[in-house]
């Protein structure tokens, strides 16, 4: 005897009607009508009905199929039937049922009621809150993008690296630093790849990114920012401006934009959201005609501020008039950008960039500053101490191309691309000053 397939919701085809298959997951619901059970089976692709008339089921089967606890998970062997009323065009009359595991109740969370659920209560349950279609498939979405992202960097040349998480010295300020206890020593969490990225770039792998975890002390509490995210980072050499970084960063994220819009249709649909692809060209503003603008919208900013979150919206409005939802910043005050960015000589400014999407900063770079004399004059001009930092400077002594790169979150690219309203959304089990469970 041949074995019965195992099946699923998205792979049920009319070849298997007439035919017995093994269907695998969670009991969304049971409802019993007298003379006629229907169990909702839920799966990673959606649901399948289970539909049991009295009269043909044994009867053990049937209490036990109208009797099971919601959420529990099951194992059905059934026979695929036809039927017009059920929502997939068919559904499955079982001849059998294995309870895998047993789910208590009440449950934490409800998956299918529609009843708004506090944020808090629902990460802190957040294996229940994920069984949610709407909110798993955000990672469907998450996990095409860094598809996608491999698919253009790799044919674009760039090598996949991985640098250290535990550091000794941190690239993005101090206030931001998760100090940790190393042996007999003390470091920290690395803030980005930016300083080990750099490194690389004196050793003839002249392309490079990286996607991994990068750790931000944040106290500031916003729907944009947690204490861990992943970093999407790239740096190159031998570039001839900060120019050829942008157009890889340009290139990789229309290349997303398109996949998800074309590739990800069925997770969007259970989101509710729908992509639209940025136009090509993205525009470059300069920080100072981006402050004239955020200045003309009534807000009061100096040359050298921080265009903040408002700044930011502001901007991102006057964008998106023109039918602009993803643009450069670009030339940013030397002062206000870190000590790896390269100085405009003889300006104010500096050979950097923000990208930023419908108001919001996704991602930053620039040129860097491979001249070692510079880059040291740069570092004390900031405060800070150059013998902590004698590991990078010295891979700028022996011979440094000229290089730049750029740093993106993921997860502010995802909510922001499905219109979701925080960050934390596309973070599994996401971490800020007060999470730290799950
Ligand atoms: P920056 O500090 O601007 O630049 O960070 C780069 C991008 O990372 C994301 N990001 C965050 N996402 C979520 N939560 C946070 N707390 C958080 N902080 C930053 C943002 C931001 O644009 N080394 C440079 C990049 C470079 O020059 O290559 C850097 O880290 O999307």
């Amino acid at each position: 005897m041949s074995e019965v397939p195992v099946k699923n919701s998205k792979n049920i085809m009319s070849e298997d009607f007439e035919k017995e298959v093994v269907v695998k997951g969670w009991v969304q619901e049971v409802r019993n009508l007298g003379g006629i059970s229907f169990l909702i089976l839920r799966d990673r692709y959606g649901t399948i009905q289970i539909t049991a008339p009295k009269k043909k089921i044994e009867p053990g089967l049937m209490s036990a199929l109208s009797g099971i606890a919601r959420e529990s998970v099951v194992s059905i062997t059934g026979m695929v039937k036809g039927s017009n009323q059920a929502k997939a065009g068919y559904e499955i009359v079982p001849s059998a049922m294995d309870v895998l595991s047993t789910a208590m109740s009440p449950l934490p969370l409800g998956v299918v009621d529609k009843v708004n659920v506090e944020m808090d209560t629902r990460f802190n349950n957040r294996f229940m809150d994920l069984r949610k279609p709407e909110n798993r498939a955000v990672f469907e979405i998450k996990s095409l993008t860094l598809q996608l992202l491999d698919e253009y960097m790799v044919s674009h040349g760039f090598a996949e690296t991985f640098t250290p998480k535990i550091v000794a010295s941190g690239a993005e300020g101090g206030a931001s630093l998760f100090e940790l206890k190393y042996f007999d020593k003390k470091a920290y969490l690395a803030q980005s790849p930016q300083l080990y990225k750099q490194m690389i770039m004196s050793t003839g792998l002249d392309r490079v990114y990286e996607l991994g975890p990068a750790f931000r002390a944040e106290l500031s509490d916003t729907v944009r920012h947690v204490s861990e995210f992943i970093s999407f980072d790239a740096e190159m050499a031998f570039i001839e401006s900060q120019r050829d970084v942008m157009d890889v960063l340009e290139g990789v994220t229309h290349h997303i934009f398109q996949g998800v819009a074309d590739k990800g249709k069925e997770h969007l649909e259970k989101i509710g959201a729908t992509v639209t692809v940025p136009k090509l060209p993205y525009p470059v503003v300069t920080y100072s005609d981006a402050l004239d603008i955020v200045n003309a919208a009534g807000m009061k900013l100096n040359y050298g501020d921080d265009l903040g979150t408002e700044g930011e919206k502001a901007l991102g409005d006057v964008m998106a008039e023109k039918g602009n939802d993803m643009y450069w910043i670009a030339e940013y005050p030397e002062e206000a950008k870190p000590f790896y960015i390269m100085e405009k000589d003889g300006t104010q400014h500096s050979f950097s960039f923000d990208l930023d999407y419908k108001g919001q900063e996704m991602a930053s770079g620039g040129q860097r500053e491979h001249r070692y004399d510079k880059l040291v004059q740069r570092m004390e001009k900031k405060g800070l101490e150059t013998k902590d930092f004698e590991f990078y400077l010295n891979a700028f002594a022996y011979g440094m191309p000229p290089h730049g790169g750029f740093g993106l979150g993921i997860e502010r690219l995802v909510v922001k691309m499905l219109g979701l309203p925080n960050i934390r959304e596309a973070i599994l089990f996401p971490r800020d000053r007060n999470r730290l469970v799950p």
